[in-house]
Order: C-alpha cells, then structure tokens, then sequence
C-alpha cells in the first residue's frame, strides 16, 4: 500500500550530498518508514552542475535558489549539505517556513550561529517542526552497541577517552585552497570538519560532555594555490594565484568530562597515509572498548571479570539484534561507510513520523560548537579553558 509522500529539497551537491541522496533512495527500501520520502529538489547555484547531479542522483527537480526550496509547498524537508557558512540561513529559514531539517556537522561555524540555530529549533519543534544534525558516525552499529554496553555499566567508572581522526587529503603544498581551508565558509578545518565528529561521538558514548579543554593547533601549509576555474587559475590573468590558509590543519587537545572522565583527542588533515582514520578507545574500571572506522563493522571489547584470554575480545557487530543490522543481511555480511547516513535518515523520518525530536538535536550541536569554540580560544591563549563561556 503506497505511503504518503515525504518531499526532500537538499540544498548542496558535493560529497555529502551524494552521500545523502544514496541514503534517501536506500532507506525506505530497507526500512519501514512512516512516509515515502521524495527526492523532489536539489539545489545548487550552478545551474549546469547541479541539473547535472541531479540526473546523476536521481531529483525530480533543481533549483539555483536555496530559498526556492524553502519556500515550495512540494517540500516537507530540508537537507543541508552547504559548507558551514550557510548553515544558519537555510536552516532558521527552513524551520520558519514549517519545514523540517537536517543539517550536516558541525551545526555551524560559530557558537552564535548556532545558538540562532537552537533557538529557530525550539520555536519550530513547539509548532511540531523537527531538526536533526547529522554526526552519522552516531549510526555506526558498533558504536551504537559500544554506547549500550557503556550505558548498561559493562565497562564501570569511565577513566580514559582516546579519540583521534586523521586524514592526509591536503598534505599536497599544491593541493588548492578550496572552501574547507577558508575560514569564512568552514569556521574552522580539521577541528571543526573532523574534530566535531570525535568531540559529538565522545560525548554521546559517555552521555557526558566535555566542561574544560587544553588544546594546540598548526597550520603546516600556510598558502595554496586558488582553485582552478573553467578559465584555468582563480585571478587576474590566469597566472598561478596564491591564497592564505585561514584554519587550522591540525588541532590536539586534552579534555576533562564534567562526570570525571580525562581525555586526549587529536583532528588531523597530516597523518600521511591516513585517508580517513578515525578510532576511539574508552577505558573503565571493570573494561575497555576500542573502535576503528577502517575496521567499520567490528568493536574490541575488554572486562576484566570475564577475562580468561588475557585479551580483548572482537565482537562481529552484524548479528540481527546489533543496531540497525535486522534490515540488512545474516550475521557476517558486514555493511559500509554509507550505511552510517541510511540508518541516520530511517532515524530522522522515524522521529519525524512519531513527532519526536530526533537525535542529535540542534542543541546538541551547539553543544558540540561550545567545545570547538573553546579548543580555538585554548589554543590561542595557551591555557586550560572551560567550555561554554564563549
Ligand atoms: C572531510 O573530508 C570529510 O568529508 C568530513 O567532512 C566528513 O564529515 C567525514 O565523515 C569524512 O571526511
């Protein structure tokens, strides 16, 4: 029997859009949704590449104006898969049209950007509008049993978080100074692109936040060349122009969790070789867990009590009672990156569907901007700094 229509416009095109729009297609065909969800808009300003992508992704329709989007009665949704400068507009706009939104990470490039963004949130969610930001690594099975057994005390006092996210796509001096290296349209670069997903994935594991932090930051490359246009080089001429790195390409910071917990989290764009390494390790009095993205479907567990092996333990996370796994293959057929974003959509339109806020909230996101904005003051002033003042 068919279900009514969910109408999707998703504002941006680029990586996370492809990502989004794989996960819109796939999730009502491996889940059962309150509605059907419609890929009706996508948005982009050039009109050739985005009519384009559309084709490529499978959109009824394109627009060149975000605020056509919010503002066509076919669209129940907003997705936004911008660079972080325009997270704000599209989104309290969004909201204030009566549409429902999920923003990508991090919530936004500013703490009041994205105390805007809480506030549109919580006037929309009273008129029954919901919002979501989206830290899909939340989706990974194993790290969605990794929070249950914490949350069930197998581990016991958390002691230690060890959270790292390395990268290496800019190691390249040559690589160009595209828009996750201005800080106008990124806010911040490894901290903020990468960092936020470590910072959100800590605090939801523990179900704690992070209330002071002593941090460092490196810009290694210091100027890039500007990205090429169709005419060849951005700039007078043609000539090779050069343009000033404005963020951070590494930040390492030691945290302490409000409940007692201490911490270590490195975001790096320099770890040669690592192309997309994140990995955390949580340590307790009665036992330890440890998660390597490489290594998406498995969690390493440690308890003590139950030790005989002297050793962690490798649990498979596919069996049919794991987080999300009953809707995709038997025990052992292991799933992928973009899995991560197809249980995060079944999530929101679930939430949406039953009138609940889903989760992370906007709220959660500025939690996760609060933190982000202190590592950048820490490391500016090269002392210990509590999170939240900013
Ligand atoms: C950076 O290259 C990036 O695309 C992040 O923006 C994503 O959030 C991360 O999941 C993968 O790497």
């Amino acid at each position: 029997m068919s279900k009514p229509r969910l109408g999707i416009g998703m504002v941006g095109y680029a990586f996370m859009g492809a990502a989004h729009s794989h996960a819109w297609r796939s999730a009502p065909r491996f889940f059962d949704l309150p509605w059907d969800p419609e890929l009706t808009v996508l948005c982009g300003r050039d009109r050739d590449a985005v009519a384009a992508a559309g084709r490529r992704m499978g959109w009824s329709s394109v627009e060149t104006d975000w605020r056509a989007v919010v503002g066509r009665d076919d669209v129940d949704v907003v997705d936004v898969c911008t660079p972080g400068s325009s997270h704000a507009e599209i989104a309290v706009a969004a909201l204030e049209a009566g549409k429902h939104v999920l923003c990508e990470k991090p919530l936004a490039n500013s703490v009041g950007q994205a105390r805007a963004m809480v506030a549109a949130a919580e006037r929309a969610a009273a008129a029954g509008t919901r919002s979501m930001v989206a830290f899909n690594y939340r989706r990974v099975p194993a790290l969605a049993l990794a929070r249950r057994l914490i949350g069930d005390g197998r581990l016991g006092q958390i002691r230690h978080v060890r959270a790292v996210y390395l990268q290496d796509w800019i190691v390249d001096p040559d690589f160009p100074l595209v828009w996750r290296l201005v800080a106008e349209q990124a806010g911040s670069g490894a901290l903020g692109d990468i960092g936020s997903h470590i910072v959100d994935l800590a605090q939801h594991l523990l179900s704690d936040r992070i209330a002071s932090v002593c941090a460092l930051t490196e810009t290694f490359v210091k100027e890039r060349p500007l990205p090429r246009t169709a005419s060849g080089l951005a700039g007078v001429g043609g000539g090779e122009q050069r343009g000033r790195v404005t963020v951070d390409d590494a930040a390492l910071f030691l945290a302490r969790f409000a409940g007692g917990a201490i911490a270590t989290f490195e975001a790096s764009r320099f770890a040669t070789g690592r192309r997309n390494g994140m990995r955390i390790e949580i340590n307790g009095s009665a036992g330890s867990l440890a998660f390597d993205l490489e290594r998406l479907n498995e969690l390493q567990l440690y308890e003590a009590a139950a030790d005989t092996t002297g050793g962690f333990r490798r649990i498979l996370v596919t069996e049919a009672d794991h987080p999300w796994m009953s809707a995709w293959w038997p025990p052992g057929h292991i799933i992928g990156w973009e899995h991560t974003f197809i249980h995060e959509i079944r999530d929101f339109v679930v939430a949406v569907g039953a009138a609940d806020d889903p989760q992370p909230s906007f709220a959660e996101g500025l939690g996760v901007q609060q933190v982000l904005e202190a590592v950048g003051a820490s490391a500016a002033q090269g002392v210990w700094t509590s999170v939240g003042e900013q």
